[in-house]
């Protein structure tokens, strides 16, 4: 009676929201009503009707009835009677007077349970039991049908345990294999840090072979371009050199071998101060201050303060149907400023026989002089143009520096391969460290749903679960991150019911997309339901046989009354 009570108190405290007080002298009135119970039993008091079994002691006392709020104390006779008394409508439990009573359905053989008691006798059947129907049409029409119920309930319940007992059989599978897969990736794991160990030391052998092939290669080209630049120099001085022997030649229009201020005064370049004419003074002023200069003056003081400007007169093409007119090819001087002669020949351009400018030909027409100044122009030109783009481009290695290059190539080589080995090994450890880090279960058992993904349609999407890894939405192959695997998120006794997906692709002018994936025991896995109660925040159902945890007696089932 004791055990009785204390259960019965604790219920009866929430279930009602009495004060403590109230509950105290309700508690008491209980045991004093222990003896009224007995007579009860001894048909002395009846259960008025609505009133559940559990709360039948506060309906007890023979002449009244205290409210269940404690609001008010009646005469017994008013309970029932279709008037309501008390505050919480629990005078009135089997009629519809108040409009906040309960009335208790008993059913037995099926699930007891309340109705509001404003649905008593309104004609429709609400208790399977037919006891809120006991006037009135109800009362013709509705017939006990719990005990169909309860035998339809009973076997649903059966097939339900018999299937949650497969589920489990197959979990314990799911477990053995999980555990199995754990241990194999934890071996992996222990041999690839081993390979990496070892890749690790390769790679900086390799290194050091790199480096000692790399100097000797290093010297060996750098002492071949620094070879190359000088003699660029050289080229690039006597092309200079040639070309102010140029220069000097278009400038001597009157052929006296000297530059003159007013030769200089026919190029508008120099025409510093912009004004549209040379005067002699700015001429002279180029000049160094003086009248004229001669080729080794003009080569050595003057072109490296004018080549910048100087403009060179613009290559005319010979005419092709008349002979060339014009004057005189200006002569080659005789005298170049070079202490070797040789070394000026060889870098003024040969001149072909047909156009030798020996004295000789000197006798030959002015026309024919003409057209041969242009030809050699020309030709010098284009010598010049094809020289520089030779010289741009340094000259091959020689054969044994190309031998320091092929050993470095192959030492460099060695390296990069030790090199993305280690990285390779290094991916590979990371890859395997962050799926032994995800929680896979207690025993393991959601290790059976990794590395998978499960689909299904609604309407116009397709939703897809990877577990562990993402959750996505999917239109006409355009895929929709829903998120990323974050972790498990179901209440502490149940953790492993929930699992969360979040930092999927932000919603415009919303959150990131989120998803929660709701697990239960089923004997596959299974997405069975995808909606999205708020937007972009979805909720997935998802049936498992790893989370079917226990196995029941279903015959110790059968026999339990409902
Ligand atoms: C897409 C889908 C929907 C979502 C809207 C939000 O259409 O991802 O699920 O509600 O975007 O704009």
């Amino acid at each position: 009676m004791a055990a009785f009570t204390e259960s019965r108190g604790s219920h009866l405290f929430s279930e009602f929201n009495i004060p403590f007080s109230r509950y105290l002298r309700i508690l008491y009135a209980s045991c004093v009503c222990f003896l009224v119970v007995s007579s009860i039993a001894n048909g002395e008091v009846k259960r008025p009707r609505g009133v559940s079994l559990s709360n039948e002691p506060f309906y007890s006392n023979p002449e009244s009835f205290t409210c269940l709020d404690g609001s008010a104390k009646i005469d017994r006779s008013r309970l029932n009677d279709d008037y309501c008394d008390c505050k919480d409508g629990s005078d009135e439990p089997g009629t519809s007077a108040c409009p906040n009573g309960r009335f208790h359905c008993s059913n037995k053989g099926y699930k007891p349970k309340y109705i509001p008691s404003s649905r008593v006798n309104d004609g429709i059947c609400d208790c399977c039991d037919a006891s809120d129907e006991f006037k009135g049409n109800g009362a013709a029409t509705c017939h006990n049908t719990c005990r169909e119920l309860g035998k339809e309930e009973t076997e649903r319940r059966k097939k339900e345990i018999e299937m949650m007992n497969q589920g489990y059989e197959i979990r314990q599978e799911y477990v053995k294999q999980g555990k199995d897969k754990q241990g194999e990736r934890e071996e992996t794991l222990r041999r690839l840090k081993g390979e990496r160990d070892e890749a690790m030391q390769v790679k900086a052998d390799k290194e050091v072979l790199k480096n000692a092939a790399e100097a000797p290669e290093r010297d060996a080209k750098d002492a071949h371009k620094a070879v190359w630049e000088a003699e660029l120099g050289v080229k690039k001085e006597r092309e200079d050199l040639e070309t102010a022997n140029r220069a000097f030649v278009e400038l001597d229009t009157d052929h006296d071998s000297f530059v003159s201020f007013f030769e200089i005064q026919t190029h508008i370049e120099f025409d510093s101060d912009a004004n549209g004419e040379i005067s002699s003074e700015e001429a002279q002023a180029i000049l160094g201050g003086v009248e004229q200069v001669d080729l080794a003056t003009f080569i050595t003081q003057i072109w490296p303060t004018i080549k910048d400007k100087f403009k060179f007169a613009p290559v005319e093409e010979p005419p092709t149907d008349q002979q060339p007119t014009g004057s005189p090819p200006a002569p080659i001087p005789d005298t170049p400023p070079f202490e070797d002669e040789d070394d000026y020949d060889e870098h003024m351009p040969a001149d072909d026989d047909d156009y030798d400018d020996d004295e000789d030909d000197y006798d030959e027409d002015e026309d024919d002089r003409e057209y041969l100044r242009e030809q050699r122009y020309k030709h010098r030109k284009e010598t010049t143009k094809e020289e520089t783009k030779l010289e741009d481009e340094m000259p091959p290695y020689n054969q044994e520096t190309q031998a320091l290059i092929e050993v470095a190539d192959q030492a460099r080589k060695e390296f990069d391969e030790a090199s993305s080995r280690f990285s390779d090994l290094e991916k590979l450890i990371e890859d395997i460290e962050k799926q032994l880090a995800v929680d896979l279960g207690p025993e393991q058992e959601f290790q059976a749903i990794q590395e998978q993904c499960f689909e299904m349609k609604d309407r116009e999407y397709t939703y897809k679960l990877c577990p562990f890894d993402r959750s996505v939405q999917s239109k006409s192959g355009a895929e929709t991150s829903l998120g990323k695997w974050d972790n498990w998120d179901g209440p502490d006794d149940n953790k492993y019911s929930r699992m969360r997906y979040t930092k999927g692709r932000n919603c415009w002018n919303g959150p990131d997309r989120s998803t929660t994936v709701l697990l239960k025991c089923g004997l596959e896995n299974r997405l069975y339901s995808a909606t999205e109660p708020e937007k972009c925040t979805y909720q997935f159902e998802f049936e498992t046989p790893a989370l079917c945890l226990t196995k029941t007696d279903v015959n110790a089932h059968e026999h339990t009354e409902l």
